[in-house]
C-alpha cells in the first residue's frame, strides 16, 4: 500500500480534557513497530465505559487521550515479526489482551492476562501512539478505536472472517460479548432457571440474549427507563420491571416473584446500590450474582455478610471471561451462523464526525448501542 512504512495523518476524536467534548483532529499515526499492526476502523461502537473515561472515571488512563474500546476494522499494514495477518484482513481489537505467555493467559479459570491494564500497567512510552499538533495522545486500553487508524499490539486484536459485516461485529469488541459471555461463561445459567438483568443497555442486552441461549425459562429485565423494554422483550425477557414503580426495593418484588430469589442476577449499570440489589436478590443456597457495571473506584460496596454465609456466590466478569484472541474469532462465526442475534443491538448508526451527538444519545438513555462509520478517509 502506498501509506506503508508511513506516518499516516488521520481524523480522531481526541480527549484533550475529562469532562470536555470530544474534538475532530488531525493526528499522526507512525508505522507498525515489531509486533504490531496498523488497522483503519471502519466502525466503532460507544460503550458506557467511554463515557466513564471521558470523565475520568477509569483508571488507568491518562489525558489527553484518544478513547474507544469496541472497533472493527481493516489491517493497512504489519511490522516485522507479526504473522498470521497480512494487509486487507478484518480484524476486531482487544480491549482485553491475550499474550498467550502469562500464569493468567495459561489458565483456563481466568480471560485476564497479565498485560491487561487492569493488572500490570505498562510503560508510559508503550501506551502512546498518536501525535497531535506537536503532543503526545494517550491511549485508551492500547487499543483507541475512536480514530481513523490505529496502532495494535499482536496481543490486541484477531482476525476474524473476510466476510463478517464490521457495521456488526464491531459490537463483539466489547457490549455484545460482555453481556453474553456474563450470562453463558461466568455465570454458566442453566436450562430452566430464573434470571434478572439489571440495566438494558447494550451490555443488559446482551446478557439477556445469552441467559436466552443457554436456555432460561424466566428473565426478568430491570431498568429506569421503560422505553427499554420493547427490545428486551424481543430479545427474550419474560418480564420487565421499572423499580420506581415500587413502594418497595426492587430485589423484594424480585424475592417475592421468584418463590425467594433468582438463580442468576446480573449488574449492567455500574451502581453500587444496584449491586447489592442484585446480591440480594439471588436466592440463598444457590444463587449467583454476577458484577458487570464499571463503578468508579473510589466507591466501595458493603452489605451485609450474611448473604454470603446463606450460601449465595458474587463473582465479577470482564468481557464476558472470553479469552478474546482465542474466542472473539468464534463469536464472529457463530454470528454469521445465525447462533445470537447482534443487529437488534444496533439502535443508531451516525457518522464518526458527530460521535459527540453519538454520546448525548447515551447520556439521554436514548440507546443501547451505536456504531460510528469513518466518513472521511484522508489517509
Ligand atoms: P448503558 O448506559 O447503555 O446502559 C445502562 C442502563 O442502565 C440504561 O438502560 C439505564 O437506563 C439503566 N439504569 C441506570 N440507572 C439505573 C437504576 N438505578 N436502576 C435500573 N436501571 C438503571 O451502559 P452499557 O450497557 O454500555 O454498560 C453497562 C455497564 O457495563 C457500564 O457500567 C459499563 O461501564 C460496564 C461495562 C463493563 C464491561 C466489563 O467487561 N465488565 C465492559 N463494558 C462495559
Ligand atoms: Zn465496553
Ligand atoms: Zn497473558
Amino acid at each position: 500500500m502506498e501509506t506503508t512504512g508511513k506516518v499516516i495523518k488521520c481524523k480522531a476524536a481526541v480527549l484533550w480534557e475529562t469532562g470536555k467534548p470530544f474534538s475532530i483532529e488531525e493526528v499522526e499515526v507512525p508505522p507498525p513497530r515489531a509486533h504490531e499492526i496498523r488497522v483503519k476502523i471502519v466502525a466503532t461502537g460507544i460503550c458506557r465505559s467511554d463515557e466513564h473515561a471521558v470523565h475520568g472515571l477509569m483508571s488507568g488512563i491518562k489525558y489527553p487521550a484518544i478513547l474507544g474500546h469496541e472497533g472493527a476494522g481493516i489491517v493497512e499494514s504489519v511490522g516485522e515479526e507479526v504473522t498470521g495477518v497480512k494487509p486487507g484482513d478484518k480484524v476486531i481489537p482487544l480491549f482485553m489482551p491475550q499474550c498467550g505467555k502469562c500464569v493468567c493467559c495459561h489458565n483456563p479459570k481466568t480471560n485476564l492476562c497479565l498485560k491487561n491494564i487492569i493488572g500490570v500497567p505498562q510503560a508510559e512510552d508503550e501506551k502512546i501512539k498518536f501525535t497531535c499538533k506537536g503532543k503526545l495522545i494517550n491511549r485508551m486500553a492500547d487499543i483507541s478505536t475512536f480514530s481513523e487508524y490505529t496502532i495494535l499490539d499482536e496481543t490486541t486484536f484477531t482476525k476474524i472472517d473476510d466476510n463478517a459485516p464490521l457495521d456488526r461485529v464491531c459490537l463483539i469488541g466489547c457490549g455484545f460479548s460482555t453481556g453474553y459471555g456474563s450470562a453463558v461463561n461466568t455465570a454458566k445459567v442453566q436450562p430452566g432457571s430464573t434470571c434478572a438483568v439489571f440495566g438494558l443497555g447494550g451490555v443488559g442486552l446482551s446478557v439477556v440474549i445469552g441467559c436466552k441461549v443457554a436456555g432460561a425459562t424466566r428473565i426478568i429485565a430491570v431498568d429506569i427507563n421503560k422505553t427499554k423494554f420493547a427490545k428486551a422483550k424481543e430479545l427474550g425477557a419474560t418480564d420487565c420491571l421499572n423499580p420506581q414503580d415500587y413502594d418497595q426495593p426492587i430485589q423484594k418484588v424480585l424475592a417475592d416473584m421468584t418463590n425467594g430469589g433468582v438463580d442468576y442476577s446480573f449488574e449492567c449499570i455500574g451502581r453500587i446500590d444496584s449491586m447489592v440489589a442484585a446480591l440480594e436478590s439471588s436466592h440463598p443456597g444457590f444463587g449467583t450474582c454476577v458484577i458487570i457495571g464499571v463503578a468508579p473506584s473510589i466507591d466501595k460496596i458493603s452489605f451485609d455478610p450474611l448473604l454470603m454465609l446463606t450460601g449465595r456466590t458474587l463473582k465479577g466478569s470482564l468481557f464476558g471471561g472470553f479469552k478474546s484472541k482465542d474466542s472473539v474469532p468464534k463469536l464472529v462465526s457463530d454470528y454469521m451462523a445465525k447462533k445470537f442475534k447482534l443487529d437488534e443491538l444496533v439502535t443508531h448508526t451516525l457518522p464518526f464526525s458527530k460521535i459527540n451527538e453519538g454520546f448525548e444519545l447515551l447520556r439521554a438513555g436514548e440507546s443501547s448501542a451505536k456504531l460510528l462509520e469513518e466518513d472521511t478517509a484522508t489517509a
